[in-house]
């Protein structure tokens, strides 16, 4: 690898572009994912402007009638990935999965905006925003608690964390039609979910299928049903970044609507604070239990609220814990839970973007120092691993993926914050 890293990572992105919108990697990943698009969309803000606002344009394309942006977007066929869209089976007039994931894209608009995009771009971004964080609280809160809940595990971005593991080995391993992965054709079965967890992130799709794709058939008929820290802090902090938009725009409605969306999660997502662990805890509305195995969710909130003094020195102190001996931070499960594998995708490895939520999130709350930890290490890790999808936290070695967008974006976010 060049030491030009920064041209480097504009190359990773400039190779995954497929016309307009950034594959995460060739052949593993071959569409269009959502939040792996939003990041990307914030790379490209570092240094250009319409091509950040065009991913998100291309992303939008693939908002559903109720106001879902899917997780994955098929704007072109491809064999190297399963599912495809025949085990989807959605109707949309643009062919897509049937289910979302972390709502980043709000974020995005926001820093397009501040980098100066034409408001005749930003307009039609931000309502498109908009329209998917009403179907978040509509469809993923039908009971106004302000915690957004999610129905899949991949609808999380960290596909098997062993936060769900427990409430995933309740949920049936049938599917309709055997289960064809892809994945372990092109990165050792080592880094990825087992056989095991597709079985039942299949069965899940199925099950949604079966209820046509309706939230509310969704949500009664629902196996897995997790009200989720991270996400809800992602929602939270797009929203007020939609909120700042809104008022720069001079629409007092929406702003006067993303308000009341605001306030509710954030008084939700303070009250899942637990002193014992220091970290904040997921829910399971199913067994009606707190999920208490250690993940990076944990800490997501940081990036959406002030915290009082005391809740966030000890959530410091906790993070600070995990990071305790080793390379490079911040790992996706603590070396010390049983769960920990550091070699296998979300069960303790480092991914870029994680690093750059949290630090944004300790930044906000005035532990710039551990920030900045966070970034260096992984902005190293990425200069010695090259952009990888995700590092090992013991030695530093790059996993999964090669050429991978969104560490690529992350690392252009990161040396334009220290320019
Ligand atoms: C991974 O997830 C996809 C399913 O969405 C997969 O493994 O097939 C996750 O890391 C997810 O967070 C990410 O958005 C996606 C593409 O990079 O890959």
């Amino acid at each position: 690898m060049t030491t030009d890293y920064i041209a480097a990572a504009k190359a990773v992105l400039a190779r995954n572009d497929r016309g307009g919108y950034t594959l995460p990697t060739d052949r593993l990943y071959p569409f269009q994912w959502n939040w792996d698009s939003a990041f990307v969309a914030m790379g490209f803000a570092t240094y250009d402007v319409d091509r950040g606002c065009r991913e998100l344009e291309r992303l939008a394309e693939g908002q559903w009638p109720d106001g879902m942006i899917p997780h994955i977007v098929f704007h072109q066929p491809s064999d190297s990935y399963y599912p495809g869209p025949e085990v989807w089976r959605t109707h949309n007039a643009v062919a897509t999965s049937g289910i979302t994931q972390p709502p980043v894209f709000g974020m995005a608009v926001r820093v397009l905006h501040e980098r100066g995009a034409p408001h005749a771009r930003i307009r039609p971004l931000f309502e498109a925003a908009l329209r998917w964080h009403r179907w978040w609280y509509s469809a993923r809160d039908p009971e106004g608690t302000g915690l957004v809940a999610l129905l899949h595990p991949w609808e999380s971005g960290s596909d098997n964390s062993p936060a769900w593991d427990e409430a995933l080995s309740r949920v049936p391993t049938t599917t309709r039609e055997p289960v064809r992965r892809k994945d372990t054709g092109h990165v050792d079965p080592s880094m990825r979910p087992r056989d095991e967890d597709y079985q039942r992130f299949i069965h899940l799709v199925d099950t949604y299928a079966d209820c046509d794709w309706e939230p509310a058939r969704q949500w009664a008929a629902a196996p897995f049903r997790m009200g989720c820290v991270q996400t809800t802090a992602i929602l939270l902090k797009a929203g007020e970044d939609l909120l700042t938009v809104a008022e720069a725009l001079a629409l007092p409605e929406a702003a006067e609507e993303l308000r009341a969306m605001t306030a509710r999660s954030r008084a939700a997502l303070l009250s899942r604070w637990s002193p014992g662990h220091r970290r904040f805890l997921i829910r399971d509305l199913i067994a009606e239990a707190d999920v208490i195995t250690p993940t990076q969710a944990g800490f997501l909130p940081l990036l959406a609220l002030d915290l009082p003094a005391d809740i966030r020195d000890a959530a410091v102190a906790e993070m600070r814990r995990w990071m305790q001996g080793l390379r490079v931070a911040f790992p996706t499960t603590p070396a010390d839970c049983p769960a920990y594998e550091p070699r296998r995708y979300w069960r303790g490895p480092v991914w870029p973007v994680i690093d750059w939520l949290l630090a944004a999130g300790l930044d906000r709350n005035g532990v710039p120092e551990l920030a900045d930890a966070l970034r260096s290490s992984v902005s190293r890790a990425m200069e010695t691993a090259g952009f990888v999808e995700y590092f090992h936290p013991g030695t530093g070695e790059g996993l999964g993926g090669q050429g991978f967008s969104w560490s690529a974006a992350a690392y252009l976010h990161f040396r334009s914050l220290s320019a």
